[in-house]
């Protein structure tokens, strides 16, 4: 099934599978609506369109909430199966034979196909309101937390170029409305919009859509390298191109079938201080210097519904972003590091705090090697913490996990502190922005590295399993705790308190 063209045809795909419901009770942007969509998404539960929030645009959330709705946002059965589609391409190969080059052709044509296209008008500006017109406070922005400085824009796509190569760049970058027509713009240092703005000479024009088809608000948070157009992503994990038409008040192409434009400029040295702010990390970050957005045009479908996400403590729904972006980008990391078979980004980890990678480990040094790599691999350079295990284990079974760092660890041996680059928003590194970094080794090591010849693994022969299978009954134990039934078990159960 193709991915929904627009956020309205996004909104009717998850009301026809159960996935939406409408709240038409008055309820206020000002902490109420956070309150009731985090008791939402912690209980899995579905997407919410706010039809009265105290607004005359209704406010929809919590549309990438769970992983059956991520997938449906895709159109695919499973979030590995956008990765395989990526690396399809990634690994083309020259191909050989007439079936092959056939096949080749399409996967070329998936990417030619993946261009925005320029189209004359949109229902984006079906309202312009230039000047004076604009007024923010006409949207139901959320205060998020208790001890936010004020409204925070919290689910945005910013659109800028790059100065030099004229290349764009789409990011999702918060924005503080500080009065009618101006708000902060929350880029990070390690951001590509951010990079735009510090090569502009005075001014760098920005366009914000807000309510796009799934895909696109997608994209918007993908880290991809600078030079890759986010759109062309979104395009291509679509099957079709996104359709961009001209701003009015800039010179900057905007999606056509936005519910919301935003368009303006930031002056190059104009700061102002932005937050604080409830964030992903489940703390407060503090106010920090951040440029002015003025918005110079609000362009809008004259119905317009207002997207919005509240980030916090995780999980939050913004899990499922990050999610997608972990399964989408693991073929892009492999072809850096083929060795890698999986990687885990925990939720609880807010991404970039942990990363478990499960590698095929072939010579002494290898699992040092591939935290090295890690930390020098685009915004995954960041992750604080990087634990190794190898192949065999399944890097998403956090108890599995757990168990082989207490196996097979060391301390001594194989703990690697480094440092490097953290995140902006991390608060615990003693600088902002630089600190420690912990590798942990939990991979089986042997002579060759110095040890003890390695002891083998309890496994149970093959034999004697098919006797107990077939013999199950026999027992009158009730229903068999099958290789599928073990993980759902009382012992299994036991272990998790
Ligand atoms: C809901 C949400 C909010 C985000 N807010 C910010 C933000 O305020 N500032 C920021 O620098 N990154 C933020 N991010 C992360 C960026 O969107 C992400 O790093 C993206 O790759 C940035 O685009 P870029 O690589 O083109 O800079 C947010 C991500 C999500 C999912
Ligand atoms: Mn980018």
């Amino acid at each position: 099934m193709a991915p929904p063209g627009d956020l309205r045809d996004w909104i009717a795909l998850l009301e026809r599978e159960g996935e939406l419901v409408r709240v038409s009770a008055e309820v206020d942007p000002n902490l109420e609506i956070t309150e009731i969509v985090d008791r939402t998404v912690k209980a899995g539960g579905p997407a919410l369109l706010f039809e009265n929030p105290k607004s005359s645009h209704p406010l929809l959330i919590n549309q990438f909430g769970t992983e059956r709705r991520m997938c449906l946002a895709f159109g695919v059965d499973s979030l590995d199966d956008l990765g395989r589609r990526l690396g399809d391409v990634l690994e083309m190969q020259p191909p050989q034979g007439l079936a092959e080059k056939v096949r080749g052709l399409k996967k070329l044509k998936s990417i030619a196909d993946s261009q925005p296209k320029s189209i004359r008008g949109g229902p984006v500006q079906e309202l312009v309101l230039t000047g004076d017109e604009v007024d923010l406070r006409r949207l139901p922005v959320q205060t998020c937390w208790p001890g936010d400085a004020g409204l925070f824009i919290t689910l945005p796509a910013v659109i800028t170029t790059d100065p030099r190569s004229g290349g764009r760049n789409v990011g999702m970058y918060r924005l503080q409305v500080l009065d009618e027509r101006t708000t902060a713009m929350h880029w990070q240092i390690h951001k590509d919009g951010r990079a735009d703005y510090l090569l502009a000479d005075g001014r760098l024009e920005v366009a914000v859509a807000l309510g796009l088809d799934p895909v696109t608000t997608y994209a918007a948070s993908a880290p991809l390298p600078k030079h890759v157009d986010e759109l062309m992503l979104a395009g291509f994990l679509r099957g079709e191109p996104v359709e961009l038409v001209r701003g009015k008040t800039v010179d900057l192409e905007v999606p056509a079938n936005a519910e919301i434009v935003l368009e303006g400029y930031l002056a190059r040295d104009e700061l102002t201080e932005e937050g604080p702010f409830g964030d992903h990390t489940g703390y407060y970050t503090p106010p920090e210097p951040f440029p002015v957005f003025h918005v110079t045009a609000m362009t809008m479908r004259r119905d317009a519904i207002y997207p919005s996400i509240v980030v916090g403590k995780p999980p939050q729904e913004d899990a499922w972003l990050g999610k997608a972006t972990e399964r989408i980008f693991l073929p892009a990391v492999r072809m850096s590091v083929p060795e890698i078979v999986d990687y885990d980004l925990p939720v609880a980890g807010a991404f970039h705090n942990c990363c478990i990678v499960s590698i095929r480990k072939a010579f002494p040094g290898h699992a040092q090697k591939v935290m090295h790599a890690i930390w020098g691999l685009g915004m995954l350079s960041l992750t604080k913490a990087v634990v190794v295990v190898d192949e065999w284990v399944d890097v998403h079974d956090y108890e599995e996990v757990f168990f082989r760092v207490g196996a097979n660890v060391d301390p001594k041996r194989d703990v690697m502190i480094s440092e490097g680059p953290l995140d902006h928003l991390d608060h615990a590194p003693t600088m902002q922005f630089y600190g420690g970094k912990l590798g942990i080794d939990a991979t089986h090591k042997g002579p060759e590295e110095g040890t003890r010849p390695w002891p083998p693994e309890i496994e149970m022969s093959d034999e004697i399993r098919r006797r107990v299978d077939e013999r199950w009954d026999e027992y009158g134990l009730g229903e068999p705790a099958g290789a599928d039934g073990r993980r759902e078990g009382a012992l299994r159960q036991l272990l998790r308190r």
